[in-house]
């Protein structure tokens, strides 16, 4: 990271600690999900600044707040001001009403209102103006998720001439979907105004540059083996993969700690010798939770002797509540709980234990620690960090991770996990019945690599790879001595390309997008990972280089 010149400035729409108000007064909060846990993960001890919104309409007390939580984290935090109709118009409307729903492959869930096109606009101004008043010349200006698509448009139009880059959280969705979007054209130019755009994985980019394709036929896509160089009216920016990780050492060495263990046990012991499968995910619509607990009523109906011997514990976390759509899952999950648990109970045994509460770090580790199966089911997710954060926590290695298709962990974890299709309640089921019924040698092998895996694709190596793509301001504006395409993009083939912060940039077969630092200095050996037949760790081969 300190290749970069200046500082990095994130801009999220939420800040990492929110600010809510309650009648005893004033209280700050940790922001919940997954883009504020892997970012305040991936940032401890970087300076910078943090632009976002604190979670509550702006008034005097916020500015006191916000210095002191920043006295607790290497950076700055800076408040961008929202009204009460931004949030309903470009928070609940534009981004969790129509883009939310549309990159999750939902259309029909989408409304597609005039108004919250003209807030989100505006709002996207808003943020664009506190970063304008922060950023210098040899900042690195890395904005944040579908909520902030516009910024770097309008801060080129302000004349911002700091090197920006964007990265997506959630998957891009195909051009039939995308074109639903009565504002496409103007979103997809005014994400190249961005130096750099990331995705979560390859199939989300490849959705990206066949939209640009499809709408915008003056693009032009130069493809290499990593990276993709896209180029609009003088202007070129990279477009790449990088897979978002988690902070596997933190999440592991606080799963040791001897107070996790002996609260890990103590829900061990409330659920007897029954095998506990454990879900945990925001009250969210795409993360699959009414097709989930089918899935587990229907392995209750079609293998009885799993009854009284296999409990569902299924924690959700209040989201996004005020939206009409959210409200009716709650209906739906709570539901469904209640008629699974009134078709199986009986004495000593209840099936679904269901949790509706944010819970605190320890209690989600031990829960983590604690449970035979980790169920993560999503119908579309950008990445899932609660399946890598699972397998961290698994210290024991007991545990098998069953995961969605269709979440970015999917293809991530395949060689480690069971894959399933989660709108296959009979596959689920299925999986669930031959997750109980693994061998503890099975287990561990399968355990082992995946945490291999989460171990070596943290968040921090997501940070240095997706800053190492960034491209010197020459290149980016093709001035004279600019680099040809074929040198920006670093690819496999030629001779490796010097970075814009000196260092040599390398692409890593295995997930191509992640460009890898090379050092003659310091190799390390970089293990690759199949899984075989019989489920035993292989490493297929090394490679010598240094992320
Ligand atoms: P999210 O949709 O929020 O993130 P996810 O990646 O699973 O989804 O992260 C959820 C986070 O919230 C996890 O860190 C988890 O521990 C935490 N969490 C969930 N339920 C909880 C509970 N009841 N109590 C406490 N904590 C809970 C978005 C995208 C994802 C992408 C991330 C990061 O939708 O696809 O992986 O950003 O890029």
């Amino acid at each position: 990271m300190n290749e970069i010149k200046g500082r990095v400035i994130n801009v999220s729409n939420r800040l990492p600690v929110l600010i809510r108000r309650h009648a005893s007064g004033t209280r700050l909060e940790r922001s919940s999900g997954g883009l504020a846990t892997a970012l305040e993960a991936g940032w401890r001890d970087q300076p910078g600044v943090w632009i976002g919104w604190a979670g509550a309409t702006p008034d005097e007390s916020i500015e006191p707040l916000l210095v002191r939580a920043a006295r607790r984290r290497s950076y700055t935090l800076r408040s961008v001001a929202l009204t009460e109709e931004d949030i309903a118009k470009f928070y609940s409307g534009f981004a969790n009403e129509i883009i939310w729903p549309l990159f999750h492959d939902m259309p029909s869930r989408c409304n597609f209102d005039p108004e919250y096109w003209a807030t989100y606009q505006n709002v996207n101004r808003k943020f664009a103006a506190v970063v304008a008043e922060t950023a210098q010349e040899d900042d690195f200006v890395w904005v944040h998720d579908y909520h902030l698509m516009l910024t770097a448009a309008s801060l080129r139009q302000a004349g911002v001439r700091a090197n920006m880059g964007f990265f997506l959280h959630i998957p891009f969705p195909s051009p039939d979907i995308f074109e639903k979007l009565p504002w496409k054209q103007p979103i997809l130019k005014a994400l190249l105004e961005f130096d750099v755009i990331g995705f979560q994985g390859d199939r989300d980019r490849s959705n990206f540059v066949s939209c640009l394709e499809r709408l915008l036929p003056e693009v032009a896509v130069e493809r290499g083996t990593s990276h993709l160089l896209v180029g609009l009216a003088g202007r070129r920016s990279v477009v790449g993969t990088f897979p978002i990780g988690i902070d596997f050492e933190a999440f592991e060495h606080d799963a040791e700690r001897p107070e996790i263990a002996a609260h890990a046990a103590e829900i061990r012991k409330r659920v007897a010798d029954d095998v506990l499968v454990l879900g945990v995910d925001r009250l969210d619509y795409t993360k699959g939770i009414p097709e989930r607990l089918k899935s587990f009523r229907l392995l209750l109906r079609r293998f009885p002797e799993m009854r009284g011997h296999i409990t569902l514990v299924q924690v959700v976390v209040p989201s996004r509540e005020e939206i009409p759509n959210y409200k009716h899952l709650r209906r739906e999950v709570e539901l469904l709980v209640s008629q699974i648990n009134g078709e199986f109970t009986e004495p000593g045994w209840v099936p679904v234990h269901y949790i509706h509460r944010n819970l605190g770090r320890e209690e989600l580790l031990a829960y983590y620690r604690a449970a035979d199966i980790g169920l993560v089911t999503p119908l579309k997710d950008g990445m899932n960090l609660v399946a890598k954060e699972f397998c961290a926590a698994q210290i024991d290695e007991r545990g098998v991770l069953i995961v969605s298709e269709f979440a970015g962990a999917g293809p991530e974890l395949r060689s480690g996990a069971i894959i399933v299709n989660p709108n296959d309640f009979s596959q689920v089921a299925q999986a669930l019945y031959d997750a109980a019924h693994m061998t503890a040698e099975e287990k561990r092998s399968r355990m082992r690599l995946l945490r291999q895996i989460v171990k070596d694709h943290n968040v921090h190596r997501w940070i240095r790879s997706f800053l190492q793509a960034v491209p010197s301001s020459d290149q980016v504006k093709g001035g004279s001595g600019s680099a040809s395409w074929s040198e920006l993009d670093g690819a496999t083939v030629g001779p490796p390309i010097a970075s814009s912060f000196g260092s040599v940039v390398r692409v890593d077969q295995k997930m191509p997008g992640v460009a890898l630092l090379a050092s003659a200095l310091s190799p390390r050996t970089r293990p690759r990972y199949a899984m075989g037949r019989d489920a035993k760790l292989h490493l297929l081969r090394s490679a010598a280089g240094e992320d």
